[in-house]
């Protein structure tokens, strides 16, 4: 399966730029970890992700949460992204008609289409959702995932809702890079007419954890290795599993993300040799 070979050779086969750069920048920096910096202060945010920068691959951020933003803010997390080498993944979760998304991609305080690599979606409008983010998203080179699975108690993202989520970002390659999921999506709904022996979707998995098993809010982690090794994922998301409740513990914050970036790495190098 493609997913068994090396995130390198993965990249050359790639067909939307974002994707491959992606792979590629695993590759190079030996991190399968994005981080998900969702705090609420600039100062906060900017000093965790140049402290976590050597070791990801990927920023995850949720721009909203932050309430002092100022615009000038996103030229400062392009140049983090430049001096350590990381993609940026603006967690919006679009849910939206076409046309809404759109606006809502490219306009209003964050335009987030103007410096955000990656972007998702919930796949609960049908594909006209699709149409819209990649009016907008696919002229700048932008990758986007679906929703196809949620690490929350009690998500009504499985069965037939994750395999139509597949079968719509399946007719959507040039754009759609993967799923925010739990497990490997390749070949899921597939019909005897899909040639799908070579597909190689992106899985980018959230709810990840190596100290605790969950919050008191529904969240649910697992281990690198648990979702690396067992269930084939390519990108560890934590957030608080590496800068807990204070985001000040500057020196905690890049231990953990190191230990993380280990863990994760050598989770992908097992199922490599297995
Ligand atoms: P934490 O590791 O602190 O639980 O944060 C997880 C992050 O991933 C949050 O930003 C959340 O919005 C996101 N997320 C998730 O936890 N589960 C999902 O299924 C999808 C997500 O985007």
């Amino acid at each position: 399966y493609p997913y068994q070979q090396s995130y390198a050779q993965r990249a050359l086969k790639q067909t939307n730029s974002t994707a491959k750069l992606l792979l590629e920048t695993m590759e190079r920096k030996k991190s399968n970890l994005a981080v998900s910096v969702d705090v609420t202060k600039t100062k906060d945010f900017l000093a965790i992700i140049d402290v976590v920068g050597p070791f990801v691959c990927l920023i995850k951020t949720h721009i909203d949460i932050l309430e002092d933003f100022k615009h000038d803010l996103i030229q400062h997390l392009q140049d983090l992204s430049v001096k350590h080498d990381f993609l940026i993944f603006e967690d919006r979760k679009f849910a939206d008609i076409g046309n809404t998304v759109a606006l809502q991609y490219s306009s209003g305080v964050h335009k987030i289409a103007s410096w955000s690599h990656i972007t998702n979606a919930h796949p609960v409008p049908g594909p006209s959702i699709i149409a819209g983010l990649s009016s907008v998203g696919l002229p700048l080179g932008r990758g986007l995932l679906l929703l196809a699975e949620m690490s929350t108690k009690g998500s009504l993202a499985t069965g037939s809702y994750t395999e139509n989520a597949v079968r719509m970002a399946r007719a959507h390659r040039d754009f759609v890079i993967g799923f925010i999921a739990q497990r490997r999506m390749d070949g899921v709904g597939a019909t005897a007419e899909d040639a799908v022996e070579d597909e190689d979707f992106l899985i980018l998995t959230p709810g990840v954890g190596l100290d605790t098993k969950g919050d008191a809010m529904g969240q649910q982690y697992r281990t690198p290795k648990e979702v690396v090794l067992d269930s084939g994922c390519d990108v560890i998301i934590v957030g608080r599993g590496i800068y807990g409740n204070d985001p000040t513990l500057i020196d905690a914050i890049a231990a953990s993300a190191k230990r993380y970036m280990a863990e994760g790495w050598a989770a992908y190098l097992e199922r490599l040799s297995s």
